[in-house]
């Protein structure tokens, strides 16, 4: 018989989280422009970036993927978990590896807590995790990881952390240590972190992955319009704008743009403000930061952890660390 059980737990932010029409004030309104990544997932959103992760081009999720069906018993011996809580969990697809390794290593009793916004894509991938696992008990957590580490619940036992996705390239350096610190700040002694984060390789490869033929990462950025159009009564015109992906070497990451291809004035009938856009005027969409391993164990050093083991593909296109206080 089942002993498994799902149960939805809302976390409620530490601290404000800025609305979209404070960061489109913020950081739409004025040059240089640009407005945080994390608009791009809305329904649609996010389905154009699972059809990114099908692309060719897009290595980073198959690689990742790969490794951690590869690393997971490692890692499991390592951490010897009670505890798995995801920081963005999704459809928890990559996770469902490491929950595998813990049903080999015997430790059913181990409990996994996905943590992500969006509590219908929780239900479901709890649904299908439950039916690979009717062992395994599920408490998801809903809420905004960045602004909730505060609320997190810190169960009796071992816990491991499980940050993938390369999520932490998309935030400028000092954002990145002080999540990362923040997460430290949750961790004892026998806890541990899993982080994901993508490699520096030649650029044209990152170019590539960023810039897919099919077009889907372009239609991927210009969707963000779409979310601006619809909650704040803009009214972009999809068709004036480019998508744009440039590998900048000396920052090691991924500059994605919104390139005006005109010039235009843009309402937003919300906020009672217009935009004016010279032609050829970029919007900042997202950075994806790429690293290499000194440069993530120095990150995580930053942030108070110790990466103890170090998991890469041959290729060394992606890693996996394995980190502690
Ligand atoms: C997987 C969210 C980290 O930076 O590669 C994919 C998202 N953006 N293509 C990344 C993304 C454009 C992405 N993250």
């Amino acid at each position: 018989p089942a002993s498994g059980r799902f149960d939805c737990h809302v976390v409620e932010p530490g601290r404000a989280v800025p609305s979209l029409e404070e960061d489109v004030r913020e950081g739409l309104l004025f040059a240089p422009r640009s407005l945080p990544p994390k608009y791009f997932y809305d329904a649609r959103g996010s389905v154009l970036f699972d059809r990114i992760c099908e692309t060719p081009e897009y290595y980073p999720t198959r690689t990742e993927d790969a490794l951690l069906a590869r690393c997971a018993d490692a890692v499991i011996a390592e951490a010897r978990p009670d505890h798995v809580i995801e920081l963005g969990s999704g459809a928890s697809r990559k996770t469902r590896h490491l929950l595998d390794a813990v049903e080999r290593a015997g430790l059913r009793h181990c409990r996994y807590w996905p943590f992500d916004v969006c509590e219908p894509m929780l239900r479901e991938a709890g649904e299908r995790l439950l039916a690979r696992h009717p062992w395994l008990r599920i408490d998801a957590l809903v809420g905004d990881y960045l602004a909730g580490l505060d609320g997190l619940p810190r169960p009796e036992g071992r816990r491991l952390f499980v940050f993938l996705g390369s999520t932490i390239g998309n935030f400028e350096p000092q954002q990145a240590r002080d999540f990362l610190a923040g997460l430290a700040a949750c961790m004892g002694g026998r806890d541990s972190l899993l982080l994901g984060a993508d490699r520096v390789k030649d650029p044209s490869v990152l170019e590539a992955a960023y810039n897919d033929a099919a077009g889907i990462t372009a239609d991927f950025n210009l969707n963000l319009l779409r979310v601006l159009n619809r909650e704040l009564a803009a009214d972009f015109e999809l068709g004036a704008f480019r998508h744009r992906a440039v590998y900048d070497p000396s920052l090691q990451r991924i500059e994605m743009h919104l390139v005006s291809t005109c010039d235009q004035v843009v309402k937003f009938g919300h906020l009672g403000e217009s935009l004016r856009l010279e032609a050829e005027e970029p919007i900042l969409t997202e950075i994806s930061r790429k690293f290499t391993r000194g440069s993530v164990d120095q990150l995580l050093h930053d942030a108070g952890l110790t990466a103890f083991a170090h998991h890469e593909p041959e290729n060394g296109y992606f890693s996996l660390i394995h980190a502690q206080l």
